[in-house]
């Protein structure tokens, strides 16, 4: 066993901050911790939280965290920021805000940059939350910074989705043009202290009856003032509720089913991918390529002949 595995399962923080660490960054013993935790992980509730930048999803967070923190429960938050590890504003003023919880050992918070593709970034926040998974958090948030494909990506990994909506903006129309109706399980409308609130609530119920009319489960919408810590009871008994029925109706074990279906398909390809990068670059095919080079032959018909020598080799 990996040394970080154990002080992982042994709730060092250390230990899971390194590992987490490891995985951005992508070194050798990624891989081999994360294939020892793994039966030590899908025990926590997984929450994500998205909507438009300024919305108010990291003062949200920062409210759940000190909400769930007075019912005892271990807290993990993984903030995305598909742009830069590096950013400036937003999340400098997350870590500053955050700082009360920073002396709190129930309490474990991270953000992720990307380096490389989207994918990467999903992948990445996968592992980092089945890192804090196994270290024995009760409930993870995960807080992406907008509303872009990426967050979509993202929040396959969540169990229940929270979208964080404001009033007097239009916001409900952009949110179904965004594809986020789909990925919604409840809808929170944060800075409810300001005017447009009943507006929004009609837009979005308007919304959910023409996408989800004959859906099993209706996405609630609750009101929210984090900047007052307001609504903080409505929205977790709605994320409890959800969570209840993920548990009824089967959904939740589905969901859970599905990712680590597509988990597995996304390594085998990576792994069939970088060995056929490997033979191609150490000259395999050379003259197959050539011809394309050449437009003597076609990529299809390349390509297929060379997946099929592949399989045929056993590799
Ligand atoms: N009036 C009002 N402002 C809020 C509320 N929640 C957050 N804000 C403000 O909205 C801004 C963006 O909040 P933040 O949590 O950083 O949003 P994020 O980008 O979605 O993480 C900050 O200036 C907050 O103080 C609220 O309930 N009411
Ligand atoms: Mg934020």
């Amino acid at each position: 066993m990996h040394e970080l595995t154990g002080r992982i399962l042994a709730g060092d923080v250390r230990g899971a901050a390194r590992a987490i660490t490891c995985i951005e960054n992508d070194y050798p013993e990624r891989t081999q911790v994360l294939r020892e935790i793994f039966p030590h992980t899908g025990r926590a509730k997984l929450i994500g939280i998205t909507g438009a930048p300024g919305a108010g999803k990291s003062s949200l967070v920062d409210n759940l965290i000190g909400y769930l923190r007075s019912m005892e429960l271990k807290v993990g938050v993984v903030a995305v920021d598909p742009t830069s590890p590096f950013t400036g504003g937003a999340l400098l003023g997350d870590r500053v805000r955050m700082q009360s919880h920073a002396l709190d050992k129930g309490v474990f918070i991270r953000s992720m940059g990307t380096r490389g593709s989207l994918g990467g970034l999903s992948r990445n926040t996968r592992d980092a939350v089945r890192v804090l998974d196994a270290y024995g958090c009760d409930v993870i948030l995960i807080e992406t910074v907008g509303v872009g494909q990426s967050e979509l990506d993202v929040m396959h990994i969540a169990d229940t989705t929270v979208v964080v909506l404001n009033p007097g903006g239009g916001d409900a129309v952009q949110a179904f043009k965004a594809g986020i109706m789909e990925i919604a399980d409840l809808f929170v409308i944060n800075k409810a202290d300001l005017p447009g609130v009943e507006k929004l609530q009609v837009e979005v119920e308007q919304m959910l009856d023409l996408a989800k009319h004959d859906a099993p489960w209706r996405p609630p919408v609750v009101r929210t003032v984090s900047i007052e810590s307001r609504g903080l009871d409505d929205l977790w008994n709605a994320i409890l509720r959800h969570q209840a029925y993920l548990v009824e109706s089967g959904e939740g074990a589905a969901r859970r089913a599905k990712h680590l279906k597509d988990e597995v398909l996304e390594i085998v390809h990576d792994q069939l991918y970088r060995r056929m990068l490997q033979s191609v670059e150490a000259g395999a095919f050379a003259d197959a390529l050539e011809d394309v080079a050449q437009r003597v032959r076609d990529p299809y018909t390349v390509a297929g002949q060379i997946a099929d020598s592949w399989f045929q080799q056993g590799r």
